[in-house]
């Protein structure tokens, strides 16, 4: 079954709380102020049933300048206008404004209700369709009906509801993949019943039992009922008006303005980028940083509007803009919005919001056109491409980015696997939907190899660098990804990574004959040393080796494995170290245990080495210590 919400528009005493009675028999002015002073207020609701069946919810819109706001709160979701000017008076100033609001919320489908016919005869009702037509010239409801009509003398209401019915049966159906979201423009509670939120529910749909998120207040509540057109089902789709009795909250944590999602699939954002059209009949250029109201869903937002490109946007010019918002908004890419003057309080523009976590940009960057017109033209797989490429060497979990697309998360995925197919994207992690960019892919891997290459020419005796210390030189990299562009590196063969080691395939330690002269010498030096071996910087002395990379020799023989560091200072040839271990293991086999004391007479040196020694031997898990004794590890 199809939904469908229809709105009233235009000036106030024009007649659109009369005409909904007259067409749906409900009295939309519910408030008691409404009634007394005879003016709408806020917005009211009623629904009405077509012929074939369809429902058609009804939001009535106050018409009088100061409560426009509350206008912009109901007409966010609707999918058909019903402008009403009245035929005595014509088009005046919140007819104008409706229609230029409608206009920037993209709002497709519509008629004029030319109301009070009674009041004027047949040639005044041709004079004011003809003008009208000419008022409504390029706008989207040019070549609609304009109907006259009388609620008083039920003139033209046949007409009237005949013309509805043939744009209500050619409103599209709506799309209910997408993401669960409902502004709020209504909270009450009902006496045993709780708190309750109104809204058109926007899109997507929304079962009993739920848990739903209030955004931004990141407060969680269950449904635990829904109604549309006052009747309970089990659940609402996108298009309806729907209310939903809330469980665990309280009324006074909600407000108009707040918007109902499933959990985790919206963000607060004080950042939007868009796409912003500033009205032609607006009073003055808009400045850079003006302070304006920005209405986005049922929530109205003050903040200042970036102007990326110029200083100064003339009336009926459109561009790329950032609004920086004093309080948090809920809005994803494709939202229409419209702006406002602060003061005085004035529909000044509106457009398409492109991006909900926007970097701060800089003014005057060249780049940024191709960046929005990629965002704003683009289709889904571009656009995720691009957020993706943007993200480079971190790239981007589909869960994380879900807050910052229209897209539902299935959808998402079906756009990651195609990019994956295509070979623009690579999954890093594919349970968490953690993609790369195949660019950022390259980049990173160049990068790597660059790094490599530095580091084997800086370093030419060392054999490999740790992976942890190349994780943090290139990029402060994640291990994953790091792990991911080095094995894409090692497929090609150009890199060779022994456990948490790496180099590149072509590095090989090279030895001139003098550094191999030193390296033995070094060595030679250690062997004959025993179990007492001096202190290293005491043997570079020794052998007059100074600054520069001969030191690094040291490093050498321990790569090689032909000496053991025990500690900063305390270096043991690899021989020693093994006669060391055998005279420990005989002794242990011997007398089970052995003390500190007992194994310094044992090897006959001092502490100094005696206990790197033993704690040596522990690390290998040959010992274990057992209070101050050592015995052999695996015997008890
Ligand atoms: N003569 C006449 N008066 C009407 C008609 N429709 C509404 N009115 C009167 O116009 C005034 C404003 O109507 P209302 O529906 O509240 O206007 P709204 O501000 O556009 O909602 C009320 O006094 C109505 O009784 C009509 O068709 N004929
Ligand atoms: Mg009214």
């Amino acid at each position: 079954m199809k939904q469908v919400v229809m709105g009233t528009a235009g000036h106030i005493d024009h007649g659109k709380t009369q005409l909904i009675k007259t067409l749906t028999g409900i009295d939309t002015d519910r408030l008691k102020e409404e009634k007394e002073r005879g003016i709408t207020i806020d917005l009211g609701f009623a629904h009405l049933t077509c012929q074939d069946g369809t429902e058609v919810g009804v939001i009535d819109v106050p018409g009088h300048e100061r409560f426009v706001r509350n206008m912009l709160a109901g007409v966010g979701g609707i999918d058909l206008v019903m402008l009403v000017i009245a035929a005595d008076e014509g088009v005046m100033p919140q007819t104008r404004e409706h229609l230029a609001i409608c206009q920037l919320l993209r709002i497709k489908e519509g008629l004029v209700a030319l109301t009070k016919a009674d009041l004027v005869d047949e040639d005044w009702i041709e004079l004011v369709s003809e003008d009208t037509r000419e008022f409504l010239k390029g706008t989207f409801l040019e070549g609609k009906p304009i109907v006259p009509v009388s609620a008083k003398t039920g003139q033209g209401v046949d007409e009237l509801k005949h013309a509805l019915q043939a744009l209500v049966a050619r409103v599209p159906p709506k799309q209910l993949e997408g993401k669960f979201r409902l502004p709020v423009d209504r909270v009450f509670t009902i006496r045993g019943f709780g708190t309750v939120v109104t809204g058109t529910l926007f899109s997507g749909m929304i079962r009993v039992e739920d848990r739903v998120e209030i955004y931004p207040k990141g407060i969680e509540a269950k449904v635990r009922g829904l109604q549309v057109h006052n009747a309970s089902t089990p659940e609402a789709v996108a298009g309806q008006r729907t209310a939903i009795n809330l469980q665990g909250i309280d009324k006074v944590e909600l407000e108009r303005g707040d918007v109902l999602g499933h959990p985790g699939e919206f963000a607060p954002t004080f950042m939007l980028d868009a796409v912003l059209q500033h009205l032609a009949d607006a009073p003055r250029p808009l400045r850079h940083r003006a302070r304006v109201r920005l209405h986005v869903g049922t929530s109205e937002i003050m903040g200042r509007v970036i102007l990326l490109d110029r200083d100064e946007l003339a009336p009926g010019e459109e561009t790329y803009v950032q609004f920086r918002l004093e309080a948090p908004a809920i809005a994803l890419p494709r939202d229409r919005f419209v702006i406002r003057s602060y003061s005085p309080v004035q529909t000044i523009g509106g457009g398409m919001v492109l991006d909900v976590q926007p970097a701060k940009h800089r003014r005057g960057d060249a780049g940024l056109a191709g960046h929005f017109r990629l965002l704003a033209e683009g289709s889904p797989e571009e656009i995720f491409a691009h957020h993706l490429k943007q993200a480079a060497h971190q790239g981007l979990r589909l869960s994380e980015f879900l807050p910052r697309t229209e897209l539902s998360e299935a959808r998402l995925r079906q756009v990651a696997t195609t990019l994956q197919r295509a070979g623009w994207a690579r999954a890093v992690n594919a349970d968490m939907g953690w993609h790369l960019h195949v660019e950022a892919l390259d980049t990173l891997t160049r990068e790597l190899r660059r790094y490599l290459d530095t580091y084997h020419q800086q370093n030419p005796l060392k054999p490999n660098i740790s992976l942890e210390e190349l994780r943090a030189k290139v990029r402060s990299l994640s291990e994953r990804v790091c792990l991911m562009a080095l094995e894409e590196l090692r497929q090609q063969g150009a890199v060779v990574v022994e456990r948490d080691r790496v180099r590149l395939a072509t590095h090989q330690v090279a030895l001139d004959d003098t550094r191999e002269r030193i390296l033995n010498e070094l060595e030679a030096e250690f062997l004959a040393a025993g179990y007492q071996p001096p202190r290293v910087e005491e043997l570079f002395d020794k052998l007059h080796i100074g600054k520069g990379h001969d030191k690094a020799l040291l490093q050498v023989l321990l790569d090689q494995g032909r000496a053991v560091r025990l500690k900063e200072n305390v270096v043991f040839h690899r021989s020693n170290l093994l006669k060391a271990e055998s005279l420990l293991v005989q002794y242990l086999r011997d007398h089970r245990e052995i003390t500190p004391i007992e194994f310094k007479d044992l090897l006959g040196v001092s502490r100094k080495y005696a206990i790197p020694l033993l704690e040596y031997f522990d690390s290998q898990k040959l010992t274990i210590r057992v209070g101050d004794k050592r015995i052999l590890r695996g015997v008890t």
